[in-house]
């Protein structure tokens, strides 16, 4: 290089660096959903538009890493790359301030970015609030950052959404989609509801026909689908990436109809049922008095243990109305030792605490108040779903083309403005582990249904699991809520147009 030229560069360098004014910011009123529960502005300006060096403390970090520097690529057009004084900094950290298993905390300052929490789960959810920062940005058409430090906790550690994938059959692919943006929102856990009485959603290798002739079908009589082992190894692998759990449902006794079409001898009279397409509920049991029920449970039990390194098993519960009430307290009996020998902890619908449940288990209220209290009482911490606020299959309004109404319809300021520990006198928020958002699919058939059901409900539930109650209000949410319009258009999420937001 000559000496005028570099002169010319020493010149431009000291221009950007110098001579440039920073643009005024708030970072206190960036649109973050779920909103942040301490952040503090500076007011000035990360700027974006040039390339930057990052670095990790810890190797465990590479794949938040790797997952940054992509998105900081197509979201700034700039390369973010490892190397020396570095702007952007992701750090592991055993300070006392992030003994909390997810908390981080995000400092932006003018020429750095530093992101730190005790575990790469911590950074993670950091790094998704960074994301929304700059997707945010983007929208905005602003090449900048608001400054400032966001020092982070979640309220609940559980924050869960389901989806059935039994009434109608999500692929690997849909699946996929669907925990990217789980992830977005900080969502820690997915419920995979993976049998019912329409469809076997899972291979068995010691049970082939659950999937054979179990999985072949769906509402509606379309063909159905499963998940190989193999395949449901991959979502868990794929939702274990973005520090997602996934919780494994085998409903039982009730909703159990594709089981008994498979395999006659799973019926007390030996014959096999036909297989359903229809969206009745209550009609199906396993025999609850023969040997081999529960040779089936274990099998499948051990199975899916085996391939599901989380913690719980899910095991239904709900609406067994063709089974006696005696003979659905002696199954549950029986098969929560199965879900314990196999290493996982029971959860159940909010009808499993008739059953010998104890502190291990977790009750999932849907529908009886009194069965969480009842739940409480045995020891059991309770998941709060309440179908009346968080169904993603119940209609905004009478107008929904898809889904239910029998518990209501659920608008956009329904579904956000409530809180856990108010919900049912006596279950306070030490009994709660945490919140989920069920999403089933009798009406629901493909991706574009999901998310219209999902969206824009889904980033509320994110909000009531992660930030404090005192700290959530309507107005500011759905003023956030009118920004993340424009970032699901441009994710291309096919979400509901509720008339209740102002849409940008
Ligand atoms: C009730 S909620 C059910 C499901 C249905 C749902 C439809 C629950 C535990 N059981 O079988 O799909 O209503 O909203």
């Amino acid at each position: 290089m000559n000496l005028k030229l570099s002169f010319i560069c020493l010149l431009s360098l000291f221009l950007t660096f110098s001579c440039v004014e920073l643009p005024e910011t708030n970072l206190e009123s960036a649109a973050l959903i779920p909103l942040p529960n301490e952040v503090i502005a500076t007011g000035s300006a990360f700027i974006l538009t040039q390339n930057h060096y990052f670095s990790l403390t810890n190797n465990s970090l590479a794949a938040t890493a790797k997952e940054l520097s992509s998105a900081w690529k197509s979201l700034t057009t700039f390369e973010l790359v490892e190397g020396a004084n570095p702007a952007i900094q992701l750090m592991i950290s055993k300070d006392y301030l992030f003994s909390q298993g997810e908390s981080y905390r995000l400092e932006i300052s003018t020429n750095v970015i530093r992101l730190t929490g005790g575990s790469p789960e911590a950074v993670y959810r950091g790094w998704k609030t960074l994301e929304q920062l700059l997707m945010i940005a983007k929208i905005n058409k602003q090449s900048y950052l608001p400054t400032g430090i966001i020092t982070d906790s979640p309220d609940y550690s559980y924050r869960s959404a389901m989806l059935d994938v039994a009434r109608h059959f999500f692929s690997v692919e849909e699946v996929k989609r669907y925990i990217d943006q789980l992830a977005l929102y900080k969502i820690n856990h997915l419920h995979l509801h993976l049998s019912d009485d329409q469809g076997w959603r899972i291979e068995i290798k010691s049970w082939p026909k659950l999937t054979e002739i179990g999985g072949s079908t769906e509402v509606g009589g379309a063909s159905g689908g499963f998940y190989s082992q193999e395949e449901y190894q991959e979502l868990v692998a794929y939702a274990a990436a973005r520090f997602i759990t996934i919780v494994p449902e085998i409903d039982m006794p009730g909703h159990t109809n594709a089981a008994l079409a498979s395999y006659p001898e799973l019926n007390c009279n030996d014959k096999a049922t036909s297989l359903y397409e229809g969206t009745e509920v209550g009609f199906s049991t396993l025999c609850v008095n023969k040997a081999i029920t529960y040779t089936f449970v274990e099998d499948v039990i051990r199975e899916i243990s085996e391939i599901t390194p989380g913690p719980y098993f899910h095991i239904g519960g709900d609406e067994s109305h063709a089974t006696p009430e005696d003979d659905y307290i002696v199954f549950v009996n029986k098969i929560l030792p199965l879900v314990k020998k196999y290493g996982k902890a029971p959860m159940g619908w909010d009808e499993i605490q008739l059953g010998a449940i104890d502190e291990a288990a977790v009750v999932q209220y849907w529908a009886e108040a009194d069965n969480a209290l009842r739940a409480k009482k045995k020891g059991a911490k309770v998941l709060i779903s309440p179908a009346s606020y968080a169904y993603l299959d119940m209609q905004y309004d009478s107008l929904t083309p898809l889904g239910l109404h029998w518990a209501g319809y659920v608008n956009v300021k329904k579904g956000y403005d409530w809180t856990p520990e108010k919900l049912v006198e006596g279950i306070n928020k030490e009994d709660i582990i945490g919140v989920e958002a069920p999403l089933w699919s009798e009406t629901i058939t493909n991706t574009e249904d999901l998310e219209y059901m999902a969206f824009p409900r889904l980033p509320g539930y994110a909000e009531i699991g992660w930030t404090a109650a005192e700290k959530r209000d309507w107005k500011n949410y759905r003023q956030r809520l009118a920004i993340h319009g424009v970032l699901m258009d441009t994710l291309q999420i096919n979400f509901y147009r509720s008339p209740m937001i102002d849409w940008k």
